[in-house]
């Protein structure tokens, strides 16, 4: 898939959870309508990691992942085709914190920083999050990047507080 041409194109970074089954199957479906978005190129996938549940405990594990994307479209225009892909793939609001076939997250679009009651960017917890942080370094220590180092220390802080375990390796 190609990105319209002729735009700015940034990296964002998109967090991905799913705590109902078939958990992998609703990743990848939701990876693959971001691909198939003419806006929207995934660049690279993080390994994918079964997680304690955070916030609201009595609920089943989570698979968790990153990606890197491209894309054309602005933050707040990432930000609702993802919600339009988790009302898609079936994403109840039932209970705040509950259950949920598949949420994305949109982490970080470029460099900017961005805060309205629609869209907070960077996202305000994700550094609070093993579950988001150690997904994220995977990709950006593949590519290399001044921040995994950031991020790196970040997780020394997080150190035992959040059980997230290998579940998938990336190819
Ligand atoms: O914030 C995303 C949904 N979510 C998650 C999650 O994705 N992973 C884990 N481990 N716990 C979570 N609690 C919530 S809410």
């Amino acid at each position: 898939m190609r990105l319209e041409s002729g735009q700015r194109e940034v990296t964002a970074y998109v967090a991905l959870g799913s705590n109902i089954e078939d958990r992998e199957a609703y990743l990848e479906q939701a990876i693959a309508r971001l691909d198939e978005s003419r806006e929207i190129r995934v660049l690279a996938r993080s390994s994918i990691y079964e997680t304690e549940p955070v916030g609201y405990t009595e609920q089943a594990c989570f698979l968790n992942m990153v990606l890197e994307v491209e894309t054309t479209l602005t933050a707040l225009d990432l930000l609702r085709s993802m919600l339009d892909i988790e009302n898609r793939l079936g994403r109840s609001r039932d209970i705040h914190w509950g259950p949920r076939t598949i949420d994305l997250d949109l982490l970080l679009y470029g460099e900017e920083k961005i805060s309205s009651p629609e869209l907070i960017v960077p996202h305000p917890r994700m550094l609070e999050r093993a579950f988001v942080l150690i997904p994220l370094a995977d990709i950006l220590y593949h590519r290399r990047e001044a921040s995994w180092e950031f991020i790196s220390a970040q997780l020394e802080k997080l150190d035992g507080k959040e059980d997230v375990v290998l579940w998938k390796k990336a190819q």
